[in-house]
């Protein structure tokens, strides 16, 4: 069986960060493929992945769980005689719950080894009562409280006690035994998801899903906006800083003034980060506005 490890959490969490920064590194000797599915027909990560990955595959616009499931179940079969993986990463859409892509990588013939939920400490406040954000935890065995770069330690200790209070709620049930899909909650803490060699080791596998009823509500809508002209750096924070506040995330891909490459613009919950390099990307400018 194809070893897979499906990577869930919030919008902008740092779930492609931890592709770039952990995965990649502790799968160095294997032939690794990747599957990003996001929010909006103009795929960001799938982007900036390829900068690390050669092996990725977009899945745009809807979402694994609903519209594209016929889609999912062909891109896998496509990676899998196109690359002859060795291990399988899946990193959803951050406005969705991750069940219904466990199930389809499962009756695909892939383990799931592991689904890893990335929280954000420095914004948990702000989306924690979420439902698609408390099934995402729910929904997985490994949590992750990531940035903890950006907040005290006793904050990221709350978060953890919270965190696992969520768990306890959300976490999967056979409907018909009761018995919980998952029996035990690894929580790791870290920034930038450098995460140790361990949990990728397939240690912590998951028995497999009989039979769960979820709710698989999408709150958060996308909207797309065209960049016609190259912007000054400093234009672009202004316009971002301006954002009306229902909009708690935007990313794209944008040429600046006075930059060489096009290069990938993050913005979460009114934090902007450095832009980074996207070298070989020669399409348009645009970014994907993502909020209530
Ligand atoms: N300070 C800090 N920033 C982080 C950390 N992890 C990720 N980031 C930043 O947070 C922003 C979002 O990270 P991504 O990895 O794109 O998040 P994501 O979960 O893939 O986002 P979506 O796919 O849009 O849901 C980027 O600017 C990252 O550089 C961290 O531990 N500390
Ligand atoms: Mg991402």
């Amino acid at each position: 069986m194809l070893p897979a490890f499906v990577i869930t959490g919030f919008l902008g969490g740092g779930k492609t960060t931890l592709l770039l920064n952990s995965a990649r590194e502790h799968f160095s000797n294997k032939r690794v493929a990747i599957i990003v599915n996001e929010l909006g027909e103009v795929g960001v990560d799938g982007k900036v992945l390829r900068n690390a990955y050669s092996e990725v595959l977009e899945l745009p616009e809807g979402c694994i769980c609903c519209s594209l499931h016929a889609e999912f179940e062909k891109a896998i079969e496509e990676i899998r005689v196109k690359y002859e993986p060795e291990v399988l990463l899946v990193e959803t859409s951050g406005g969705a719950v991750p069940f219904p892509v466990i199930l389809s990588l499962q009756s695909l013939g892939c383990s799931v080894d592991g689904v890893l939920c990335l929280v954000d400490c420095a914004n948990f406040e702000r989306y924690k009562e979420d439902s698609t954000a408390r099934y995402q935890i729910g929904g997985s065995n490994i949590v992750v409280l990531n940035k903890t770069d950006l907040v005290a330690e006793e904050r990221v200790s709350e978060i953890d006690r919270e965190v696992r209070e969520i768990w306890n709620l959300y976490r999967p049930v056979n409907s018909f035994t009761g018995e919980a899909f998952y029996t035990k909650l690894r929580v790791y803490r870290t920034s930038y998801g450098r995460l140790p060699a361990e949990v990728f080791s397939g240690a912590y596998t998951i028995p497999e899903l009989k039979s769960i009823a979820i709710d698989h509500a999408h709150t958060h809508k996308h909207k797309v906006v065209s960049l016609l002209e190259p912007l000054d750096y400093e234009e672009l924070e202004r316009r971002l800083r301006n954002l009306p506040d229902n909009i708690i995330r935007a990313k794209g891909i944008v040429r600046l003034k006075h930059y060489p490459f096009p290069v990938a613009i993050n913005y979460s919950f009114g934090y902007i980060d450095n832009p980074v390099e996207v070298s070989g990307y020669d399409g348009p400018s645009f970014l994907v506005l993502i909020g209530n």
